[in-house]
């Protein structure tokens, strides 16, 4: 990937033939950080639902779209990259001072996140400019 600081991360997968699959994730093993909140986001019905428009000072994030699809747009403030995701063991590892953004949701997207942190509110950088302010101020 051209943008710094996120990566794919693969889940295994365990088939059990009409019984389903099974996918599992573990702190510290498939998810680089140690996971101390999840949450999830669903019911997204509008079709032009935009959701994050964001970066994290601290937090680490994997995010994982259990069902349905959704693009995530990456902007590390030098280089942009949009992915589409549309497996439920692929997911996205979103590490600091990383602008994200959430498009494209299929009606029936299911998205599942993990972090490293609890919620912060001072972690949030929600204002463009102050991002790249704060990229080129490291
Ligand atoms: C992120 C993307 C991927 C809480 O009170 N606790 C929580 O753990 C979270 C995640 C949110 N909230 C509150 C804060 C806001 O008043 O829920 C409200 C909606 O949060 P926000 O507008 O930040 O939602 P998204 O979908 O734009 O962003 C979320 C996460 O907040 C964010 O960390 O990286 O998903």
């Amino acid at each position: 990937m051209n943008v710094k600081n996120c990566h794919i991360i693969t889940l295994p997968v365990f088939p059990d033939g009409d019984d389903g699959k099974l996918t599992f994730a573990e702190g510290l093993r498939t998810i680089p950080f140690e996971i101390k909140r999840v949450y999830y986001i669903y019911d997204l019905e509008k079709p032009d639902a935009i959701r994050g428009k964001h970066a994290h000072k601290k937090l680490e994030q994997a995010i994982f779209c259990v069902n349905g699809s959704y693009t995530i747009g990456l902007d590390d403030g030098h280089n942009k990259e949009e992915l589409f995701i549309d497996k439920p063991n692929k997911g996205v590892y979103l590490g600091t001072g990383l602008w994200h953004t959430m498009t494209n949701f299929s009606k029936d997207c299911v998205l599942l996140v993990m972090a490293s942190d609890y919620y912060y509110e001072s972690d949030y950088i929600r204002d463009y400019d102050q991002f790249l302010k704060f990229i080129n101020s490291k």
